[in-house]
């Protein structure tokens, strides 16, 4: 496969930006090698600059669940462009999403739109402050909520402790108010509840974990970490940037059955054009400026051109009549057929699916349910298989700890083909040095 163009095109990017990429995961440093520069991208099918195709179960990180190019998405967006880009004034569109998004998922009885995931996470953020005047945060170690400096926090030594932070430029008094909790371990929340009573403004989580590699939550962990943030006034923030419409109409809040207090969007709700947005109960989201105290604003949030994408891609959903039961369908067949040829050849794997979003996990644990659990996949092995695949015209997630993505436009003969070339790719790693030597 000729990759001369984008490794030619890398070493230009990388003269001119931080390198190489606009978003670190692009730059292949979880799997080695040169990223691959993309021209275009059409169905379930990405082409790069040297005219190789793939099939990309990476839809640019979770908003293509249509996939690419899809003509109702781009006739939108061409139609509305022609009337004009922004107005920086409110449009009826606007107020058309949000009904749409509070229809769907009805925790969200007020919306406000931003321009991307981070945005919205922060802002939720600072609306429980300011709403239960109270400072500190807990996330969870591993999971992501966007680079705002609140989040940008590793787990300090065991699993309940004081932030500390994870990037030069966040300061420790930012990193004080954000304490870190396990994912799967309620009794991790307790702890940090006895020790900051009533100092807690907000648990945020990803509900179906996306960013440690999927991580499903067990058991009755939504429903006891939603009863003990009630019982401490605290709210409870779902962060469905990648969820929402994702594992299933209504998100993991419909799948799980579980309130949270505030919601967080973003990925699909813009189809590929930069949207986030955040919402919960009136009482809540009326602390918002200008109907309440709590400041947040943005030129081009709400935009006509995201809106008009973000409406023709649920309009487009909504319209199906097996949307998510064929997505489950087909990612059920992926995935279970990978999984299933690991365990034939005696490769050591976990697989952790939720709807079309997954991870297959190159490990010996038993099972992968939290940051630890995961830290300990073979990140060669996965980056073997990868660049296995790559080769054969499949581009999957660039990194163990992200999630890949089945679309819409993922046919079955292309589920096929992707067998075949995973099965190829596990049979070629088999015989891999770094294989025998973990399997030694
Ligand atoms: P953005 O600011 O990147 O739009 O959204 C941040 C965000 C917030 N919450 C969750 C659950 C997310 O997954 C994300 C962003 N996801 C990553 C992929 N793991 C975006 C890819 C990237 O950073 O380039």
């Amino acid at each position: 496969m000729n990759l001369l163009s984008s490794k030619q095109a890398f070493e230009r990017s990388c003269a001119v930006i931080p390198g190489g990429v606009n978003s670190p995961v692009r730059a292949f440093k979880g799997v080695g090698g040169n990223p691959v520069f993309m021209a275009s991208g059409s169905g379930a099918t990405v082409s790069d600059i040297d005219g190789n195709s793939y099939i990309d179960y990476v839809g640019s990180w979770g908003p293509l669940i249509l996939g690419h190019a899809h003509p109702a998405v781009v006739s939108a967006i061409k139609e509305t462009a022609e009337k004009g880009t922004s107005f920086g004034t409110p449009t009826e569109r606007e107020t058309e999403l949000a009904e749409c998004i509070k229809e769907i998922m009805p925790s969200m009885e007020m919306v406000r739109f931003v321009n991307s995931g981070t945005e919205a996470t922060m802002s939720a953020v600072r609306l429980a402050r300011g709403y239960t005047r109270r400072e500190r945060i807990i996330k969870f170690d591993g999971c992501y909520h966007g680079h705002a400096d609140s989040f940008l926090i590793a787990a300090g030594s065991g699993a309940a402790t004081l932030g500390i932070p994870d990037s030069p430029g966040v300061t420790a008094g930012t990193a004080k108010d954000t304490l870190l909790a396990r994912y799967n371990d309620l009794e991790s929340v307790r702890q940090l509840f006895s020790s900051h009573k009533d100092q807690i403004a907000a648990v945020i989580i990803e509900p179906v974990v996306g960013n440690m590699g999927v991580i499903l939550p067990r058991g009755d962990f939504l429903k006891e970490l939603r009863e003990l943030t009630l019982r401490e006034g605290t709210l409870l923030i779902f962060d469905e940037v990648m969820t929402g419409f994702r594992v299933s109409a209504g998100g993991a809040q419909e799948l799980y059955g579980i309130t949270p207090d505030l919601s967080t969007l973003g990925k699909i709700i813009g189809a590929g054009l930069p949207v986030g947005a955040y919402g919960g109960n009136r009482d809540i989201m009326s602390q918002i400026a200008p109907s309440g105290p709590v400041y947040q604003a943005g030129t081009l949030s709400g935009n006509p051109l995201a809106v008009a994408a973000g409406l023709a891609a649920l309009k487009t959903i909504r319209e199906s009549d097996d949307f998510y039961s064929s997505l489950e369908k087909r990612s059920s067949t992926l995935f279970g057929a990978l999984h299933s040829h690991c365990r034939k050849i005696g490769i050591p794997t976990v697989l952790n699916r939720v709807g079309s979003m997954s991870t297959l996990f190159f490990t010996k644990e038993s099972a992968v349910v939290d940051a630890a659990s995961a830290r300990k996949a073979h990140t060669a092995l996965y980056a073997e298989f990868f660049h296995n695949l790559l080769h054969r015209g499949v581009y999957i997630a660039p990194s163990q700890f992200e999630a890949s993505f089945v679309s819409y436009a993922h046919s079955s003969s292309e589920i096929e083909k992707t067998v075949e070339a995973a099965i190829d790719s596990l049979n070629a790693l088999k015989e891999s040095a770094p294989f025998k030597s973990w399997m030694q």
